[in-house]
């Protein structure tokens, strides 16, 4: 029973907007109420009521370590007998600005921010000013915070411009985002012809995982990497879900390729507010106070944030993490893929490195237009059951489950069964 849980949701909607701090929280894509947690421990989540859930949201990606990691909470509490906030630099940021280019050699200087939005809506600033450009080219599904240049739908046709996605965003804000298909390269090639010469950057989440995960395609990544320079654009991997996520380098060492901009958050504040975006040391001389492009922030490089995302990373550095986290998002891809088998249901699974998402559609899912026939009804409906045998999954089909290092083989094993006897309930 949620009993507590309904009591604080009630009390919630009379003091906050929709009664959450964030719209996916409220679960409306999957027809319940939210949880309302009380704490977590490693894999686990347990809600108000007491109830215990195997947890595959990490809060959207951060806690890929498990949630209260003792170092992660040593960290912080060291950090915070020193002093909150100090609106002055510390080392902490010099340390994280220099581990972080190791890590991501492309982000030669890194300026912390204190989300991921805050992240992108940046580097688009900088990218529009480094190039004298105002368009910017987005792919439909991929998402990059509440930006207002970002919050478009994709125009109708190919390479028309963007109609704002949300009431209180001018129209003259989203004319210049142009936005098409994922995986599309004649789409690119199309919209690079209207308007290359106008183009400022193109910015994209390198896996998406904002549509569920879904997988470049053969060669797409070096295709955008090769018309952005031959069009004097820029690359702007937002690696806000992927970096430190995919691998320490994050997919653009996987891929081999250098964006000349990176957008970060979520992982490398170890679950506290912190964002960055960095790139090549000739656009990042740009920003104020070295150069005319300004972004600003009181929190900015907070040293408790900060000292939780080093943390963080320091663990992801000792040998041997990516490889626990691929052996076991792998066991549960199979397993849930055998199942799949086993009930005859045509269901995809896509999964990159430790996120995944099980699309509730028969179609190879390859771009956002693919996800969009997935059954969201039928995942609601999975989404309740699996809860109901204790798996907490995201609360929505468009989003991707993470394995973190605090879950183990039992886990999986676990959410497998689960798994089996939510899709046998719903086969009816
Ligand atoms: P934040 O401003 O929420 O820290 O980051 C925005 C952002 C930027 N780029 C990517 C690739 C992202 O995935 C996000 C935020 N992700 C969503 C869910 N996938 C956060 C959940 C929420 O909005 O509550």
């Amino acid at each position: 029973m949620n009993i507590r849980s309904k009591l604080y949701f009630e009390r919630a909607k009379k003091a906050i907007p929709g009664g959450v701090n964030s719209p996916v929280r409220a679960c409306l894509a999957v027809k319940s109420d939210p949880i309302f947690f009380e704490r977590g421990e490693g894999a686990y989540l347990i809600d108000a009521d007491g109830n215990r859930y195997i947890d595959y949201v990490a809060s959207w990606g951060p806690i890929i370590l498990g949630h209260a990691h003792p170092n992660i909470i040593a960290e912080i509490y060291f950090a915070s007998k020193r002093g909150t906030s100090f609106g002055a630099p510390t080392w902490l940021e010099v340390e994280m600005a220099e581990t972080i280019n190791r890590c991501i050699p492309s982000m030669e200087k890194v300026r912390l921010v204190n989300s991921g939005t805050e992240a992108t809506m940046s580097a688009l600033r900088l990218a529009r000013a480094f190039t004298g450009r105002k368009k910017i080219l987005k792919f439909d599904g991929c998402y990059h915070g509440h930006g207002d240049s970002l919050l478009v739908k994709a125009g109708s046709g190919l390479a028309t411009f963007g109609i704002p996605s949300s009431p209180g965003v001018p129209e003259e804000l989203t004319a210049h985002t142009i936005s098409v298909p994922y995986n599309d390269e004649i789409a690119v090639e199309e919209a690079f012809k209207k308007y290359g010469s106008e183009i400022a950057c193109v910015i994209l989440e390198p896996v998406p995982a904002n549509m569920g995960v879904v997988i470049p395609r053969g060669d797409f990544l070096n295709f955008l990497r090769e018309i952005t320079q031959r069009y004097g654009s820029l690359l702007i991997f937002d690696e806000v879900i992927t970096g430190f996520r995919v691998s320490l380098g994050g997919a653009q060492e996987l891929f081999n390729i250098k964006p000349d901009i990176t957008c970060l958050g979520k992982i490398i504040g170890g679950g506290l507010p912190v964002g960055a975006y960095g790139g090549r040391e000739e656009i990042m001389s740009l920003v104020a106070p070295e150069g005319p492009v300004y972004q600003a922030g009181t929190l900015s490089g907070n040293p408790i944030a900060v000292s939780a995302g080093l943390a963080t990373i320091k663990e992801l550095m000792k040998p041997g993490s990516y490889d626990r986290l691929e052996a076991l998002s792998q066991l549960l891809e199979d397993g849930i893929k055998n199942v799949l088998a086993e009930l005859g249901l045509p269901y995809r699974v896509t999964r990159f490195k430790s996120m995944l998402t099980l699309f509730f559609t028969s179609k190879e899912v390859s771009n956002f237009q693919d996800a969009l026939t997935s059954d969201t009804d039928k995942f609601a409906l999975f989404w309740q059951g699996m809860l109901k045998r204790g798996v907490y999954l995201p609360p929505s089909q468009f989003e991707a489950w993470f394995v973190s290092l605090a879950h183990n083989e039992d886990h999986i094993e676990k959410t497998i069964e689960a798994t089996r006897e939510t899709l046998l309930e719903l086969k009816g």
